[in-house]
């Protein structure tokens, strides 16, 4: 939806008295500033068609795949209704108490184990009444991977059903909603302060259930940029490649957010390295053809350094031709790349096709891709829509692309692993334009994942010294950041 019609919907909100300023009970007892009553839309059947078309069109611009909807009662019922009688989607009802006659069932309609239901609601605080409802319908033996929300009070909901393996798409944030009443002059400066204020002051989602740590301060600064999981937790969530799970895995086993760009021009070279720094990185990078002895032997040896030093190995190859030409590529040649490499990159400059060629080769093979995003040097084309029509690439092809290559976090979805070259510790650039940010900057300020050290570590006197010193830059930054505690 265009911006200037979201924001007259917001206002027709209002009009209609679903958001009222003042002081309200919330179900949890909490006395707020601000109160969405989304009840009243029954009453305005025009608001509560747009609602539901809304909230489907949403599901298909995020291509969510289900085989029912189901709406949390009682308030999202009728939006619920409305979508599957529309679109002729299949609904189920969940029962609040099952009936002491008949068939005592707690959800009404037809199912089978293993289906995947698609929740509905319409306002969440903390995100329990959604659980609530996921946990019936999985003890029906129903999936529930996304639910939809027409007004989030960004008060932790996103996080909570996150670390619960359901990802929350909301329509309105509480956040937007404030801007747009503020700029309409539906409110003054001071209400909508205090509202955020109440916003930042409130969140519901325990960060020392997920992280260990309950620090306010801390947990104030991950709300203002996004609250966020820890490796470990994102490792275990239900929809996460079993490729990123295990690099997400190895990097909270080994207090590692650092990969190695070994770029050095001899194989003898390259796997003295790997074994000497093995234990500081989580992956090693490698561009094979700047190798000038590559044999398959050393190709065998250097999968024997990952395994023993538990890293993964990414070749740096950066496909970036039609699918059936890079699927050669991948499978043959001299390198037989996909034979030894668990990660590969490619430009999505081709379109799809590239993803889809390398995914015939590699996906059987429980490889990986990064799509590139980003790049590190100066002047680079990918930004913008291009970035934004990479990020959806992705997701559409979520079962062979792991991540993206990028200068800063570009998806909230935390499936999926941000990588970041241009990484030195002091910031600055080289003569052929590439650019470096500090490790502090791209985990800490940026939000990636994994930064990628070359240069900063293999033109050190002491490269192990150096590792050490990247990898612990990294890995605090990244403990400050989600509020883990280093110890
Ligand atoms: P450096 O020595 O840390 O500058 O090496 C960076 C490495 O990352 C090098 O192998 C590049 O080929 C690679 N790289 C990059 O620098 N920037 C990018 O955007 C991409 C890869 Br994609």
């Amino acid at each position: 939806m265009a911006n200037n019609c979201m924001d007259a919907f917001i206002l027709k909100l209002q009009d209609v008295n679903a958001v009222k300023f003042g002081e309200y009970k919330l179900k949890s007892g909490l006395m707020t500033p601000i109160y969405i009553d989304l009840r009243v839309l029954v009453s305005h059947p025009a608001l509560l068609n747009q609602v539901s078309k809304l909230m489907y069109q949403r599901a298909q611009d995020e291509s969510l795949q289900f085989d029912s909807v189901c709406g949390v009662p009682y308030t999202a019922l009728p939006m619920a209704t409305i979508i599957c009688s529309t679109h002729e989607l299949p609904m189920l009802i969940r029962r609040k108490e099952a009936k002491d006659y008949g068939t005592k069932r707690l959800v009404e309609g037809s199912y089978k184990e293993g289906d995947t239901c698609l929740i509905i609601e319409d306002t969440v605080t903390s995100g329990s009444s959604i659980l609530e409802t996921a946990e019936v319908l999985h003890k029906e033996g129903l999936k529930v991977t996304d639910a939809i929300v027409l007004m989030d009070r960004e008060q932790g909901a996103v996080d909570m059903l996150a670390s619960k393996g359901i990802r929350l798409h909301p329509i309105i944030s509480m956040f937007k909603l404030l801007d747009v009443l503020k700029a309409a002059e539906r409110i003054d400066a001071h209400t909508a302060q205090s509202v955020r204020k109440f916003i930042l002051d409130n969140n519901t989602f325990s960060v020392k259930e997920e992280n260990g740590n309950d620090d306010p301060a801390s947990k104030k600064q991950r709300l203002e940029r996004g609250l966020e999981l820890s490796y470990e937790a994102r490792a275990k969530l239900p929809n996460v490649h079993p490729l990123a799970s295990k690099l997400l895995t190895v990097m909270a086993e080994k207090r590692s957010n650092l990969c190695l760009s070994a770029d050095v021009t001899s194989g003898e070279d390259l796997l003295q390295l790997a074994d000497a720094l093995g234990p500081k990185i989580c992956v090693l990078k490698t561009h094979v053809d700047i190798l000038k002895d590559y044999t398959e032997a050393f190709s065998q040896k250097l999968q024997a350094v990952a395994e023993k030093h538990n890293f993964l190995i990414f070749e740096d190859r950066k496909f970036a031709d039609i699918g059936n030409t890079v699927k050669h590529q991948y499978e043959g040649g001299l390198y037989r790349i996909s034979s030894w490499s668990h990660i590969v990159n490619a430009h999505p400059v081709p379109g799809s096709g590239v993803v889809r060629g390398l995914a015939s080769v590699g996906r059987s093979l429980g490889r990986g891709c990064l799509l590139i995003a980003q790049m590190s040097s100066q002047g680079s084309l990918a930004t913008g829509e291009y970035t934004e029509a990479t990020v959806k690439m992705a997701e559409e092809h979520f079962d062979f692309v792991i991540g993206f290559i990028c200068g800063s976090k570009i998806t909230k979805r935390p499936e999926f692993i941000h990588m970041t070259p241009g990484v030195r510790m002091q910031a600055g650039g080289d003569v052929l334009g590439q650019q470096y940010n500090t490790p502090e900057e791209v985990i800490y300020n940026k939000g990636s994942d994994v930064i990628i050290v070359g240069r900063g570590i293999l033109e050190a006197s002491d490269r192990l010294a150096a590792a050490e010193a990247y990898r612990k830059s990294g890995w605090e930054a990244y403990t400050r950041r989600t509020g883990t505690s280093e110890q």
